[in-house]
């Protein structure tokens, strides 16, 4: 009873609109510039393709503050362009998610001017209202509460003051949601990538968190994430909005802090809640006790052990989403990969193998396909996302050492993930003939797509070749997966079976040449040809006469067996 669904064999390509493609000069990529661009995700092989906000906003959070749900901001085009964008994609046989974004609006959304105008608003209960603040803070540092001076109660956001959390625990706020969905559905959207989904339902009487003496703040992130009535509202949702044809599409819950446990859950098909989950627990390893930009050195063996858990935890029941990146992460190559001019295209490549050999649905962030690497910012006015800013602006003050502070957003700044994406080596990058909203990462005179695509060394073509095989071979999609040589410090190995047929997967994460013993190839091939079906270079890996064989650096093969 392995998943059969559409997307377990399907690749997602994730664009975040404003750095993508900018049609009309004005520094802002825009659907018109995606649509132009469309050759490029068709030549990748890419099956589906999740937009990033692109509905009406302040742009506060850069989209990820709504104050219309069904119209398309001006600086990305029009509905028309949208519906534009959707035909050419199911033209190219590419399916097209959009982010929904519904634990929060915009502040200028009409539903949130109509609750705050006044304490007897027939919308006031649509959001989140107080006499008092809680200890809790905001994802966007400060306190998460807002006082609406007219009406003297405080409106909750968990990120920006632009972003007033919605009450879920009101029907007719669920009804609107839904009903809005549906509308999307019936345009020929092709399912919801679900913004913070897990934040949507709170505790009730939203509690003071745990606060330590001397913290400025509580903890009150185990008091809104996966809260008591998510699964019920989920599965209302599901009921709601997908019931007819729940199989057409593809809906995939971001979820900070889930763990295995309930994630297995909430993609369990027999709950009927969403197919897939993104998890946090890979990418939070480098934070440390002064949270995310507090960054720690990364440690290989723990991100091994804790992708392979979460491997094992959903291969009976539920499925996992893989991901090394996206708009809200620094580049992969520069924090799982080595971004050093010798490594960087092994890396990026063997970072590539390792997550789409895995066991479900991958996602490419736009420009990991080219292996683009973190930028080099000079100073805080080179950064424009609100959560580096709101940070730098909340920590500087009594900080020994604002040049350490900037250190930590250069590392995991957002921003890493939203210079324009790199075309070609002409200004800018090729993303605008005008000035970008983002200055472009310099490394693009030398990492850019135009030199990739015909190149068959190139890391574009590395990922070509990954999603072709998850196309043509059943073992990657559907296969079971064994973890193997997990105690060793720099080997990478892990199994796939399916059907008599077995791959095996090797690769290094270090610069120095590895051993590969020979326990482990036994039956892979005779000592003189181990023949593999994908590698990152044809020197990858050579066998010893003595059975075991050297995996260079950074390099990675898949070995296939019937
Ligand atoms: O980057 C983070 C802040 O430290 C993440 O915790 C991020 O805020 C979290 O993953 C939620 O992200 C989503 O919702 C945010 C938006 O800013 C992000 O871009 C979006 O992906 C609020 O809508």
């Amino acid at each position: 009873d392995l998943p059969r669904d559409w997307w377990a064999s399907a690749v997602v390509y994730q664009i975040y609109p404003r750095s993508f493609a900018d049609s009309d000069g004005d520094g802002v990529g825009d659907l018109r510039g995606i649509i132009c661009r469309l050759d490029h995700l068709q030549r990748l092989g890419v099956d589906v393709l999740w937009l990033s906000p692109v509905y009406r906003s302040p742009m506060d959070d850069n989209g990820y503050d709504i104050s219309d749900y069904q119209d398309v901001d001006p600086v990305f085009g029009t509905l028309a362009d949208l519906d534009e964008l959707i035909a050419a994609a199911h033209e190219r046989g590419i399916r097209l998610l959009m982010d929904l974004v519904v634990n929060h609006t915009s502040d200028d959304h009409p539903w949130f001017v109509e609750s705050r105008a006044s304490r007897q608003s027939d919308k006031r209960d649509w959001y989140v209202w107080r006499d008092e603040p809680n200890n809790w803070e905001s994802f966007f540092s400060g306190s998460p509460w807002e006082l609406d001076v007219a009406t003297g109660q405080y409106y909750l956001h968990l990120f920006s003051r632009k972003q007033p959390d919605l009450n879920w625990e009101n029907p007719r706020v669920r009804e609107a949601v839904y009903a809005m969905m549906r509308w999307w559905l019936a345009r020929g959207v092709d399912g919801f990538r679900m913004d913070v989904i897990n934040l949507i339902s709170k505790v009730p009487g939203l509690p003071d968190g745990e606060q330590a003496p001397g913290e400025p703040f509580g903890n009150g992130f185990p008091l809104v994430a996966c809260g008591p009535r998510l699964e019920e509202f989920l599965q209302e949702m599901h009921r709601e909005v997908f019931a007819e044809h729940p199989d057409a599409y593809l809906t995939v819950g971001e979820m900070p802090g889930v763990t295995v446990e309930q994630a297995r859950s909430y993609t369990d098909p027999a709950n009927a809640e969403v197919d897939m989950v993104f998890q946090f627990e890979h990418v939070d390893l480098d934070g440390g006790p002064g949270g995310k930009f507090d960054v720690q050195p990364l440690d290989m063996a723990r991100l091994r052990e804790s992708l392979m858990r979460w491997q094992v935890g959903l291969a009976e029941t539920g499925w996992n989403s893989l991901y090394w990146d996206n708009h809200d992460q620094p580049r992969a190559v520069s924090r799982f990969g080595d971004d050093d001019p010798v490594w960087r295209e092994r890396s990026a490549k063997t970072l590539a193998t390792v997550l789409h050999l895995l066991r479900g649905t991958p996602y490419i962030y736009q420009g990991e396909e080219l292996g683009m690497t973190n930028s080099p910012f000079a100073t805080i006015a080179d950064f424009r996302d609100i959560e580096s800013l709101n940070y730098f602006e909340a920590t500087q003050h009594g900080h020994a050492d604002p040049e350490a502070l900037l250190e930590g957003l250069r590392y995991k700044g957002r921003d890493n993930a939203r210079t324009p994406m790199q075309w070609d080596d002409s200004p800018h990058a090729g993303f605008t003939t005008g000035t970008p909203w983002i200055e472009a990462n310099p490394g693009y005179t030398e990492i850019n797509a135009a030199a990739q695509v015909d190149d068959p060394t190139s890391v574009f073509a590395h990922y070509q070749r990954l999603i072709a095989l998850r196309h043509a071979d059943p073992i990657v999609a559907h296969g079971s997966i064994e973890p193997l040589a997990m105690d060793h410090p720099d080997l990478w190995a892990y199994s796939r079976s399916y059907d008599g047929a077995q791959l095996l997967v090797l690769a290094s994460f270090t610069r120095a040449p590895l051993r590969v013993p020979a326990e482990l190839l036994d039956g892979w091939g005779g000592l003189e040809d181990l023949d593999p079906v994908l590698a990152t270079s044809a020197e990858a890996l050579v066998r010893d006469p003595d059975g075991s064989a050297t995996l260079a650096g950074w390099e990675s093969v898949v070995l296939r067996r019937e």
